[in-house]
């Protein structure tokens, strides 16, 4: 039971996973690798490790390295549009890893091997009709993302698919997009949700790995600062705004195909995430950075989120 006085953040997100505070790590790309993944763990929430588009042996040793690290359930994101999604699902389910998310796509294909391994899976949806399609085929939870994560994002806003897909699946929901603080998880709370995803938060952290230019630009953002490119090819992907999304956006807009396009992005989160390239790099971002405004431990983090939204439910502070 954690919280002030008579409120409390236990959930049934939080019975679901076994952990202290309803509080989810997003599995963002280079950046949600095992030591962010521990920490997060450690502090009482969930930790993922991002299998992004690495192949499964990679992904093994980092579920071995976070093993090393804490003793507390941790999960693995899928990112379903990765050539080694197949043998990253084999891979997982051998390791007894305890809990999968996935994203960027339809788990289904999927969904009987990880149950069969008792995984707890928890796919990320941004629309209401895979929401209930996933809950059809057993998800034991949904993220519900909306389109102010940073990243690839579906089309609605957290604020009005949140609500929707409670209403529409039994099994707990996490709202995403948009939520860095206790006010964002008390809201999410308050539209019928179990929990939350928070990744740009997370980018920030001291255990995070990413690179101090990159960390440097989320502190520093304003609200107006990210920027969707990729829409036309049907990849929406929201990051900060430097040279490279102003060229993106350029050369969509001249009608460029997606392969031309594609050459261009390359490598670009890599590159900003692990060398600091902030001009030609990818650096993705949610629209909540603008709020992101100290590099934290995830348990100060974690602790100072719980506290707020607990305190601000148990005063009515919202009304
Ligand atoms: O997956 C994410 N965020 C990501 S993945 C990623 S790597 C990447 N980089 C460049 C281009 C594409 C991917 C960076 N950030 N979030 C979860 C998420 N899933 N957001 C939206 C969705 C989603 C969208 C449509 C899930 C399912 C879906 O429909 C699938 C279907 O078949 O109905």
């Amino acid at each position: 039971m954690e919280g002030i006085g008579d409120i409390t953040l236990e959930t049934r997100l939080t019975r679901l996973l076994g952990i202290r505070y309803p509080i989810v790590q997003g599995g963002m790309a280079w950046v949600a690798e095992h030591r962010l993944a521990a920490a997060v763990s450690e502090a009482g929430g969930l930790g993922i490790i991002a299998a992004a588009n690495a192949p499964a042996h990679v992904v093994r040793e980092e579920i071995r390295q976070a093993r090393a690290l804490t003793e507390k359930p941790f999960g693995v994101n899928i990112m379903l549009l990765s050539p080694h999604a197949g043998e990253v699902a084999a891979m997982v389910a051998e390791e007894g890893v305890k809990v999968v998310t996935t994203g960027a796509g339809n788990p289904e294909k999927f969904m009987g091997l990880f149950k069969d391994a008792g995984i707890l899976v928890i796919p990320v949806v941004a629309s209401v009709a895979l929401a209930k399609r996933v809950a059809r085929y057993g998800a034991d939870a949904v993220v519900a993302e909306g389109m102010e994560s940073g990243g690839h994002i579906g089309e609605l806003t957290t604020m009005a698919l949140v609500p929707q897909v409670a209403d529409a699946v039994d099994v707990p929901v996490i709202a995403a997009g948009g939520i860095g603080d206790g006010r964002g998880l008390a809201a999410a709370l308050m539209l019928g949700a179990s929990g939350v995803q928070m990744g740009t938060r997370f980018v920030v952290a001291k255990e995070s790995i990413v690179h101090e230019n990159y960390k440097a630009r989320v502190l520093s953002a304003k609200d107006i600062d990210t920027v969707v490119t990729g829409r036309s090819h049907g990849h929406p992907v929201r990051a900060l705004r430097n040279q490279l999304t102003r060229e993106y956006a350029r050369m969509e807009a001249e009608g460029k195909s997606f392969e031309e396009l594609e050459t261009l992005t390359l490598g670009g989160l890599r590159r900003a995430v692990l060398e600091g390239d902030t001009k030609d790099g990818t650096v993705m971002a949610g629209q909540i950075a603008g709020l992101v405004d100290k590099e934290q431990t995830c348990k100060e983090m974690i602790e100072e989120i719980a506290a707020q939204a607990a305190g601000m439910l148990e005063k009515r502070q919202w009304m």
